[in-house]
């Protein structure tokens, strides 16, 4: 406890400083944080002391600009801190300086936590300016209790690693290099069923956002046997980072990154700062913009596995998680033409992964593009047993490998850029598809998001999935009465977990409709 009280004072806390841990973990201007870097430190050491398992943190603030940074700690199995673990990292985050002993002990003493035994941490951090100092407070905390640094890797390297440690490396090495070597094996397998590709269809522009995706994938390319052939820009040479680039940039913008020339029809994507998320987009001959967000990946990428699922008559089932920013087209599509079940969730990713581990196949996906693929053990197990059955006929063993494939490509996880990148690439790639093909399975209604600041965001209060609110009162009402105005039209309000802002999202049949009355349903917020 002594040791708490003389380290932490070298991380001190700003008295009355109050933040939360949220959807995203602690997120603010980097000045914020050292002591709660520190603090988390700590926490991690606890966790990791109680689940006798390696816990990760990651420090990064995702899509923010660069002058902010955060952190977020990696349970066991590669998944989101448990909630009630949320509790005492906000207890902790705000404990006043003389009272983070007591803070800690209380911890301590809630879980029955044996100090006596060892703990491990990984720590990963992005390329922000403040990220190495703040690591560093991480480190710190974790204070010679046998933690890892692994220095700088991506959100969904540091989740991947933190699982293959504490599964004894039975799904792969808890390395970056093992990493690179699991995924793009799996992406060379998968692209060996699609013969006589041309340079120009294994040709992609990569934009990465000027952070740390970008020094990955040049880290990764030569373990693709020029399977793929990158095109880096954003590398973080000269630009900031997310500014005016990135996948949060190119969602909201709805155009391509600044300063990027694209030839018409070439295919693109973009990463966030901490490559956790991905969406695509090309422009066509008359210059026109088109996105292929989460919404979409997540059709492409369902649609494949149903139909291998088909092919190697496995008989398993299939769903895909949304939340109520997905394109009303895209939920339409999957039910209708698809027959897929569709369920949706509260934003958040933790939210969907836990929707997505109720089936046999969990296809997730958040419309801004971070999302990813569960499958069950059970899943893994058919399909292995049919890949190594000498008796299956030829389509139905070529389906079992492919799926095989399917299943190392995906960062199980989280929501990987990088991974869900060479899954896409294996798919386009295997059925032969260009990205306009892609684009044309259905149309995105025009939709708008916008943000609100009002004084106080939490009198709103959402249901069904925040596609409702119920307070404050006449709200709800009010946006019915304007969403009737306009066809094919729908929208809902709730408050940002990550931004103190209210967000509005509204679709409807025209652009100029969406718009409208994305504006209208903001002057409602008021
Ligand atoms: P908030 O700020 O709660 O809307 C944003 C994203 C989420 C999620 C988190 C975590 C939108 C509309 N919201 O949450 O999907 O990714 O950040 O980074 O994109
Ligand atoms: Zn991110």
């Amino acid at each position: 406890q002594d040791e708490v009280l003389k380290q932490s004072a070298l991380h001190p806390k700003p008295a009355g400083l109050c933040l939360q841990y949220g959807t995203a973990g602690f997120r603010t201007n980097a000045k914020q944080l050292d002591h709660i870097m520190f603090r988390m430190g700590m926490l991690a050491t606890l966790r990791s002391k109680k689940t006798q398992a390696t816990i990760g943190v990651m420090v990064t603030a995702s899509h923010n600009p660069e002058e902010d940074n955060g952190v977020k700690l990696v349970d066991p199995m590669g998944e989101m801190l448990t909630p009630a673990w949320e509790d005492y990292a906000t207890q902790l985050a705000n404990a006043e300086q003389d009272d983070l002993a007591r803070a800690v002990k209380e911890v301590i003493q809630k879980e029955a936590i044996d100090m006596s035994r060892e703990a491990n941490v990984f720590v990963g951090k992005d390329t922000r300016s403040s990220s190495p100092a703040l690591s560093q407070a991480v480190i710190d905390g974790v204070s010679a209790l046998g933690g890892h640094n692994y220095g700088l890797v991506t959100t969904p390297q540091l989740h991947y690693m933190v699982w293959c440690q504490n599964t004894k490396g039975k799904y792969g090495e808890a390395t970056v290099e093992g990493y690179y070597r699991k995924h793009c094996q799996a992406y060379v397998q998968l692209t060996k069923n699609a013969s006589n590709r041309t340079d120009d269809q294994k040709h992609l522009c990569v934009d990465g956002a000027n952070g740390i995706g970008a020094l990955k994938v040049r880290e990764m390319e030569h373990h693709l046997q020029k399977g793929l052939q990158i095109s880096l820009f954003n590398d973080g040479s000269k630009g900031k980072l997310n500014h005016q680039c990135g996948a949060d940039f190119v969602k909201v913008q709805q155009k391509p990154p600044a300063d990027i020339e694209i030839n018409p029809g070439e295919r693109c994507c973009s990463f966030d700062g901490d490559a956790d998320r991905i969406v695509y987009y090309y422009t066509d001959s008359d210059g026109r913009f088109h996105l292929l967000d989460g919404d979409k990946i997540a059709t492409l990428i369902s649609t494949f596995l149903k139909e291998l699922l088909t092919q190697a008559g496995l008989d398993l089932n299939i769903a895909v998680v949304q939340t109520a920013y997905a394109n009303g087209s895209s939920t339409l599509y999957l039910e209708n033409t698809m027959k897929v079940i569709v369920k949706c969730t509260k934003t958040g990713v933790k939210h969907l992964h836990h929707e997505a581990q109720k089936f046999d196949i969990g296809v997730y996906f958040e419309a801004n593009g971070h999302g990813t693929v569960l499958f069950s053990q059970a899943a893994v197990e058919k399909i292995q047993q049919l890949a190594e059955d000498a008796n299956s006929d030829d389509t139905k063993k070529r389906a079992a490998l492919l799926l095989q494939s399917t299943v190392n490509v995906i960062n199980q996880t989280v929501g990987d850029a990088i991974s869900d990148m060479l899954l896409i690439e294996a798919i386009l790639a295997v059925r032969g598809m260009t990205v306009q093909q892609w684009d044309a399975m259905y149309t995105d209604l025009p939709n708008r998001q916008l943000k609100v600041k009002v004084s106080d965001r939490r009198v709103i209060d959402t249901t069904d999935a925040e596609r409702r609110a119920v307070s404050p009162a006449g709200l709800q009402d009010a946006i019915d009465s304007l969403v009737k105005k306009y066809r094919q039209a729908r929208s809902f309000v709730r408050p940002s977990g990550t931004e103190d802002v209210v967000r509005v999202y509204a679709e409807a049949e025209t652009q100029e409709s969406a718009d409208a009355l994305a504006h209208e349903v903001s002057l409602a917020v008021y």
